[in-house]
């Protein structure tokens, strides 16, 4: 495969320095190509063509850009079988889930935002004799980071509304997920975006993310990753009096409750449980379950994580690939290692070496699903985000409880409630400390609801008006009617 090169002014060009670094297929732990390792120097020069194409760009319609937005839409939706390919291939998830997520979701996220704008009417106010006018513009140039889990689905939810409200773009992707970050580029300079609008620079997170958080042109920052990394882009921009949005961490509760119709809702329960080997901030990875129908739960579920095909994510039948890394295996596996020492029981799963995934390459950086018992609610284990294939279980005496254990950890970005009575799973819901709760379902998406967490989840909103607010100024003009 051809190295990956940063995109910048609507030029493919290697990083100043020379410097690349690789990306590696994790189902295999063999190295794909090599990829543009850059630094400040290449986001000054990003941030410059940024710039340059703002005004231009800023000067179009809407109704342009929702054209522009859909032209995109369409160009991605044909090529979404090689988007496909390049996500498992990068991230060792299954193809079928390449497919059905993140492709797909990726040209929604464009067409979404192009249905979304049309009609859309800034708001006005009229009192005391006078007429309000909220206008909305640019912010100018916004900077974009997204993580390596959901590559391009994250990295499009950020791009779209940023082109939509008339923004021009310095974006950066993980370090280990730069594939389709790169067709992205390919595609917009396919369909002829304007040079400059949308500039992609690669590397790592200290190099290039820093750069572009501390660039004094950049005005606004969309984050998507870690806790810890969301304290240091806030320690930099928050003085510096940027837009921020920050999608952090999370450590969901799954909160089943006794009235819950256990066969029908285990499947949901799996996917909810290691969708994307577990790697989804979205994914629950606490499941609490009323004692009175715990020992129930715990045989049907093991049961049906124990039929999980995990695999060659290129091989369709495929439910489960491999972690993204050989590193993350590691970190997943310490934290595995941790709940024993914390008096964990493993049900199912546990370390590579007791409980190795048969038919793969022993390179390949897999773990069996992990199912974890006789944990306090409150262990480190059950509170620590793990992201990965591992989930703690916890039995809870009644409501009230199950309230203060979903709600103990310093995360608050999702959970899911399951019960026989959709009323009672809305009511428990709103007692949930989270930015979103879903009732007997998961990851069921309406992308014009807000997106984010609360506490160590992040802050700020995403989604439908929120995007648009967010990836954009207001003024609001307030006329004197004669
Ligand atoms: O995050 P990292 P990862 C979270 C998920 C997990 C993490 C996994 O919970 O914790 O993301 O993704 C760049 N200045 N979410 O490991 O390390 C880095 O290069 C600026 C939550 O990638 O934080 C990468 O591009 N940037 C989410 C990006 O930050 C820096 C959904 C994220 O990297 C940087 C998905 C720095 N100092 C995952 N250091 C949600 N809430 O929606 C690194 N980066």
């Amino acid at each position: 495969m051809e190295p990956v090169l940063n995109y910048i002014n609507g030029n493919f060009v290697r990083a100043a320095s020379g410097f690349t670094l690789d990306t590696v297929n994790p189902a295999t732990n063999t190295v794909i190509t090599q990829v543009a390792r850059s630094d400040a120097t290449d986001v000054a020069t990003a941030t410059q063509a940024a710039r340059q194409a703002a005004t231009a760009w800023g000067a179009t319609t809407m109704e342009e850009r929702i054209v522009w937005l859909e032209r995109i839409a369409d160009a991605l939706e044909s090529e979404a079988e090689t988007i496909a390919q390049l996500e498992s291939l990068d991230t060792g998830k299954p193809i079928s889930l390449a497919r059905r997520v993140d492709a797909a979701r990726s040209v929604d996220n464009f067409r979404f935002f192009a249905s979304h704008a049309k009609g859309h009417q800034d708001p006005m106010f009229s009192d005391h004799g006078a007429v309000n006018h909220v206008h909305r513009s640019p912010v100018g140039v916004v900077g974009l980071i997204t993580p390596w889990n959901l590559p391009l689905y994250l990295l499009s939810w950020k791009v779209a509304p940023a082109l939509l409200m008339g923004n021009t773009i310095v974006a950066k992707p993980s370090e280990l997920t730069p594939l389709t970050a790169n067709f992205l580029a390919k595609t917009l300079h396919k369909v002829g975006l304007p040079p400059g609008v949308f500039n992609l620079v690669h590397g790592y997170g200290p190099e290039v993310g820093q750069a572009i958080v501390e660039h004094p042109d950049v005005r606004g920052i969309s984050f998507t990753g870690g806790t810890a990394t969301g304290k240091l882009v806030a320690a930099t921009a928050a003085p510096m009096f940027k837009k921020l949005s920050l999608e952090l961490g999370g450590k969901n509760a799954t909160v089943v409750l006794d009235d819950a119709p256990l066969d029908e809702i285990m499947e949901g329960l799996v996917r909810a449980s290691f969708t994307n080997s577990g790697q989804v901030c979205l994914c629950g990875s606490r499941i609490l379950v009323d004692a009175s129908i715990y020992d129930s739960f715990v045989a049907k579920f093991v049961a049906a994580v124990e039929d999980l095909r995990i695999g060659d994510p290129l091989d369709e039948a495929t439910q489960m690939g491999s972690v993204i890394s050989q590193d993350h295996k590691t970190k997943v596996e310490s934290y595995i290692q941790l709940g024993i020492a914390e008096g964990g029981t493993v049900l199912t799963g546990g370390l590579s070496e007791e409980a190795p995934v048969t038919g793969v390459p022993a390179e390949g950086a897999y773990l069996r699903p992990t199912v974890l018992a006789e944990l306090s609610a409150s262990s480190r284990t059950a509170t620590e985000e793990i992201f990965g294939p591992v989930v703690t279980l916890h039995a809870f005496s009644n409501e009230d409880e199950a309230v203060e254990m979903a709600n103990l950890t310093a995360y608050g970005l999702a959970g899911s409630v399951w019960t026989a009575d959709t009323e009672r799973g809305h009511a428990f819901a709103k007692r949930m400390e989270t930015g979103i709760v879903w009732v007997n379902t998961w990851l069921n998406r309406d992308l014009r609801t807000p997106f984010g967490g609360v506490k160590q989840s992040g802050v700020g909103r995403e989604g439908g008006d929120w995007s648009m607010a967010f990836f954009s100024e207001m003024t609001n003009v307030c006329i004197q009617l004669p």
